[in-house]
């Protein structure tokens, strides 16, 4: 199975090494030239509890190098997402796969807009990555990796990529119910990312302090009315899980407190503010998601 890393980021970079030490064929594509470039001559440096090695991968910043691939994952910021959708779509021909494990909402949309939608798989994945600087990474937490096809005739698809990944080393499960599922991760986002962002602190930090629990927690509640109000099915307690997640992440910086300590555009817009999108459609008031979305607007354009 030929495989094309669209994004290599952190997390693209991450899941390219750790399919490529399984000996798949995979190529990352990435816009930046100092990361390309390093990769391909001294290989992908990935750090781990204090250990480094080097994965040999190859790596490049023009699309039309790499061919038609069975296989496409999407890891751009969703930024980015309009742009890899029209790359995935010449890359996987009429019958590759494309998947997307990006944070936020929208991704899956703009590729079934893009291509087949009955080709597009979507998922989340706990694994934790942090880019360090041109050709390395750390590979900061690990964890499982659920998919689920995003039309629900393609289920066997999914399944086929978890088999896959599983070989791979890759622990993956598929799911039918893929929309739940990044609800499920929307609301982790929801009560960690921008918190993180706005503050500096690691994700553990949260949970220090009352005050933090607390906006958490109404920023998560409010984004559990919106999904009540379109149907979503909510599964266990999101604001619990929040709680748990920035325990499990503790040493982490977000990836929008990344983006944001980087100077980068960050995927506010995929997170809280689709939220505060999706409340105007229903007429629900989200203040606490829309103060932490006007804020994280704010910093970034006066980077
Ligand atoms: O997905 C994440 C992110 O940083 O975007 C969490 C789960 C919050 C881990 O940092």
């Amino acid at each position: 199975m030929k495989i094309a890393m669209i994004g290599a980021g952190a997390m693209g970079s991450l899941f390219g090494s750790l399919l490529a030490e399984a000996g798949k064929s995979v190529t990352l594509l990435d816009i930046r030239k100092d990361h390309v470039d390093a990769i391909n001559t001294h290989g992908l440096t990935v750090e781990k509890g204090g250990q480094q090695k080097t994965v040999r991968i190859s790596a490049t910043t023009d699309a039309e190098t790499i061919g038609p691939v069975d296989l496409a994952l999407v890891f751009v910021k969703s930024t980015h997402t309009d742009d890899a959708a029209q790359t995935a779509a010449r890359l996987s021909g009429s019958t590759g796969l494309v998947l997307t494990l990006q944070n936020g909402m929208g991704n899956a949309d703009t590729l079934a807009n893009a291509l087949d939608p009955g080709r597009v798989i979507a998922g989340t994945t706990s694994h934790g990555a942090t880019f360090l600087g041109p050709g390395a990474i750390r590979h900061a937490g690990e964890g499982e990796t659920v998919i689920g096809p995003w039309t629900p005739t393609a289920m066997d698809k999914a399944e086929s990529v978890a088999d896959f990944f599983n070989q791979a080393g890759i622990v993956t499960r598929a799911v039918p119910d893929v929309h739940a599922l990044l609800w499920a991760k929307l609301f982790i986002n929801i009560g960690i990312n921008a918190i993180t962002a706005l503050t500096g602190i690691k994700n553990g930090q949260i949970l220090d302090l009352g005050s933090t629990r607390a906006l958490a927690r109404e920023a998560v509640n409010e984004a559990m009315a919106v999904a009540r109000a379109r149907g979503i099915a909510i599964q266990g307690d999101p604001v619990e899980k929040v709680y748990q997640v920035a325990d499990a992440t503790g040493p982490n910086r977000s990836s929008m407190g990344q983006d944001v300590d980087q100077g980068r555009a960050t995927e506010i817009n995929a997170i809280n503010g689709f939220i505060v999108r999706m409340a105007r459609e229903a007429g629900i008031p989200v203040p606490v998601n829309q103060t932490l979305t006007t804020l994280i607007e704010t910093l970034q354009a006066h980077y």
